[in-house]
């Protein structure tokens, strides 16, 4: 099977918690490749741009106040069955509905600050990774 590719970020508030390592070494275990990797901070309008699909949510202005609120990093992960297998490994949405073991099970608090991003589909994936990285950083 070919293997394709997802787009995370690790959320301020694991950042801010010292989960980045136990976090990264999660996504080695479960078999991804580091395709690319950043240490970054969204602002207000980067978050908002990132998140304009979500714009017309109740929980949009919050989400972005967030998601500027500390650093994060941005990663290009790559391994079979990409973008579905992450959605597995990091868990529901809400952390209390997270199944045990997962990323957001583990290390996340709410269903706001909740650790991890992870791509939704391919197409996103692509624009997601391109949003933090150039073609050239994306080998
Ligand atoms: P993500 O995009 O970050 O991987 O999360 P997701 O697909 O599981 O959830 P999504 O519906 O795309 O929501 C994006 C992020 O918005 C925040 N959120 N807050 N207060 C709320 O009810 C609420 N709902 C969602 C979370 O940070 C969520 O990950
Ligand atoms: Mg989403």
């Amino acid at each position: 099977m070919a293997t394709n590719r997802t787009f995370t970020m690790i959320k301020p508030d694991a950042v801010n918690n010292g989960y980045i390592g136990a976090i990264l070494n999660d996504i080695v275990e479960a078999g991804f490749k580091i395709v690319a990797m950043k240490y970054t901070h969204l602002t207000g309008g980067t978050a908002g741009a990132f998140y304009a699909v979500h714009k017309e949510r109740p929980f949009y202005k919050d989400l972005v106040a967030f998601m500027s609120s500390g650093p994060i990093v941005a990663a290009i992960l790559e391994k079979e069955n990409a973008v579905e297998d992450f959605r597995k490994l990091i868990g529901a949405t809400d952390p209390s509905k997270a199944e045990a073991g997962t990323i957001r099970n583990k290390y996340a608090k709410s269903i706001e600050a909740n650790a991890v991003h992870g791509s939704d589909s391919d197409e996103n994936a692509a624009i997601e990774g391109s949003f933090f990285f150039s073609a050239l950083e994306q080998y």
